[in-house]
């Protein structure tokens, strides 16, 4: 397993990104943080300079391992379980546009917040839950052109009541079938809705295929009271060797939570 960090090339109302501005000056400081890899928040490709990211990427050795979408869903309302037909379908254009880049960097594409959240009338929430189905499918089969994993999110609660548990995110994945869909697991959520988050990292262990690591209050790895050791423990019995992503809190500033976190966790990597 090795480390990775959420980085955007400019500011974000979504929070938990330790590394926001010009990539040219964020990316020597991820990897002397300790990191291996990033995570690339856009909102479309078209934010980057793929020839420069690439020469940043190679110049400082770090992999680009997924690309985020929630972007989209913040700042423009684009939506996989959209009831407009012309607005879900700018959506799942939007997740293609992502997977066409990610699989130059043979990076993974993020399924998160894009789903939406489900309305109180239980007709309308079972049509929306349809309808993201039906997109999901079509964004995997858009993904496989480009050799491209999609990774679905189980996120809390508090800020989407679709999909909250890695159970039912599984049993999604197993409805919606497509061999090029797996989960992030990030244990902020699951500490909200996990009963157990070392269990559910075991039983979902063989399609994880990305973690994000992030503690209890959503800060650094060893500012709250999440196990990362006996969690870190579980994934390598497992067999899951893929990144640990700090999707943390820039508290007191993201470059402080970015060393935290891979001094918190590097001793139980060894
Ligand atoms: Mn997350």
């Amino acid at each position: 397993m090795k480390l990775a960090v959420p980085v955007a090339p400019r500011k974000r109302k979504f929070a938990p990104i330790p590394f926001q501005g010009d990539l040219a000056e964020m990316l020597p400081a991820v990897r002397q943080s300790g990191f291996a890899g990033i995570e690339l928040n856009i909102r479309h490709p078209n934010e980057v300079d793929e020839s420069s990211l690439r020469l940043l990427l190679q110049r400082n050795t770090l992999d680009l391992v997924a690309v985020t979408t929630g972007a989209a869903y913040f700042e423009e309302g684009l939506c996989l379980s959209d009831a407009d037909a012309a607005r879900r379908a700018q959506a799942v254009q939007r997740i293609a546009d992502h997977c066409a880049f990610a699989g130059r960097f043979e990076a993974m594409v993020v399924v998160g917040i894009m789903r939406g959240k489900l309305d109180d009338d239980a007709d309308e929430a079972r049509r929306q839950q349809e309808r993201f189905i039906a997109s999901l499918r079509q964004c995997a089969d858009n993904a496989r052109e480009h050799a491209v994993t999609l990774i679905v999110e189980p996120i809390n609660r508090f800020e989407t009541n679709y999909l909250p548990t890695t159970e039912a995110t599984m049993a999604l994945l197993d409805e919606v079938d497509r061999p090029n869909i797996e989960l992030l697991l990030d244990t902020f959520h699951m500490n909200i809705e996990e009963p157990c988050i070392e269990a559910a990292f075991a039983a979902a262990a063989r399609r994880i295929g990305l973690v994000q690591v992030v503690d209890s209050n959503r800060r650094a790895p060893g500012q709250g009271h999440v196990n990362f050791r006996s969690c870190l423990a579980v994934l390598k019995a497992s067999g899951y060797d893929g990144y640990l992503s700090a999707e943390v809190l820039p508290i007191p500033d993201g470059i402080t939570a970015a060393r935290q976190t891979c001094a918190h966790l590097q001793p139980y990597l060894r």
